[in-house]
């Protein structure tokens, strides 16, 4: 029912799973220079039409920067498995010795949106203790994300129009006001129908769900749920960001076929229709998200070029309660990863 609380609210101890105390702050600095190093290469190829070539410089770049980083850092979300990717595959180990952690990155997330110049595409990464990050599978994941006040109101598995009613509520808005983010595809129809006939807006994007997943559980973005079928590992990413900034995102995986399926049994999900809570997707709390604009966005503003430098826009988010806007200006060719 609306305005009752049937998802209890993200674990909010001010410690980690393991009982140590939150991976430092200034790690989420030393992880920000990683995404704003990606973001640059992409930006560079933005409306080149290469989807490949901007994910490959974004990539090169990324694992550049990471070899200064001082964490013993093992990539549980990456490019793709060993055999797969050159560079950021799963279990690769990176940075130069120190914190252990585990790592989930997407260098270019969207790059459709980079490759065609349009808006919302990020770099981004979410580091935690070792085992902290669901190693999910390559698969789509059904996903709804709302911010801190609806978080304990919506449910993945309650009607469309019953969240979005909670999610009024909980916003005290009439339902007409809440915008509701979705990616445009057919697999949607139903959904956007579903939305619409429950009065609320709708934004419609061609691709990035990460951006806007995270987006609801930042108040001024006036965006306020996300919901439908995106990549899994990307499902991850979302809630480390959600989980760190007090808001709810669940998830279901939905594999496109029976490889899919069996490969995500082979990784130990049991059974594959069990709702993944924000605490499954990241089981720790003690993480550090960090994402950089590629291309302007509801979050953060892409990367800028004048002169010999680049400005970059950055979002960062630890665990301890602490969101920071970064805006850095960067010298070209001042390290070798630009
Ligand atoms: C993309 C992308 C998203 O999921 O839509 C992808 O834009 C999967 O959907 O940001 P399609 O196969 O229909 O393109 C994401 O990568 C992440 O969830």
């Amino acid at each position: 029912m609306p305005g009752q609380a049937i998802k209890s609210r993200p674990n909010k101890s001010g410690n980690s799973a393991s009982g140590e105390q939150y991976l430092p702050e200034h790690l989420a600095f030393e992880m920000a220079r990683v995404v704003e190093e990606a973001a640059i290469a992409a930006a560079r190829t933005m409306g080149q039409g290469d989807r490949p070539g901007s994910d490959h410089a974004a990539v090169q770049a990324m694992r550049r920067a990471f070899e200064d980083v001082p964490i013993a850092g093992n990539i549980v979300i990456g490019e793709g498995e060993r055999d797969e990717a050159p560079m950021l595959f799963i279990g690769e180990e990176v940075g130069r010795g120190g914190f252990e952690v585990d790592i989930a990155v997407d260098p270019v997330e969207g790059t459709n949106l980079v490759a065609n110049g349009l808006p919302n595409s990020i770099a981004v990464m979410a580091i935690s203790e070792r085992g902290g990050l669901l190693h999910a599978p390559d698969s789509y994941m059904k996903k709804l994300a709302v911010g801190p006040k609806a978080a304990p109101y919506v449910h993945i598995d309650a009607p469309v129009r019953e969240n979005l009613e909670a999610v009024a509520n909980a916003l005290e808005k009439p339902l007409g006001d809440v915008c509701v983010v979705i990616l445009d595809r057919p697999r949607h129809a139903d959904l956007i129908k579903e939305v619409r006939d429950a009065g609320a807006r709708i934004k419609l994007i061609s691709d990035g769900d990460v951006d806007a997943c995270i987006a609801t559980a930042i108040e001024t973005t006036g965006i306020h749920v996300a919901m439908g079928t995106g990549g899994a590992p990307e499902g991850v990413l979302a809630a480390a960001a959600i989980k760190c900034l007090g808001g709810n995102f669940m998830g279901r995986l939905e594999p496109r076929n029976k490889e899919e399926a069996d490969r995500a049994i082979a990784m130990g999900f049991g059974n594959l229709d069990r709702v993944l809570s924000i605490d499954d997707l990241v089981k720790s709390d003690s993480v550090i998200f960090c994402a950089t604009g590629i291309t302007d966005g509801d979050l953060v503003r892409g990367v800028r070029f004048f002169g010999n430098h680049a400005r970059t826009h950055s979002i960062l988010v630890h665990a301890n309660g602490t969101v920071r806007f970064i805006e850095s200006v960067h010298r070209l060719g001042a390290r070798p990863s630009r």
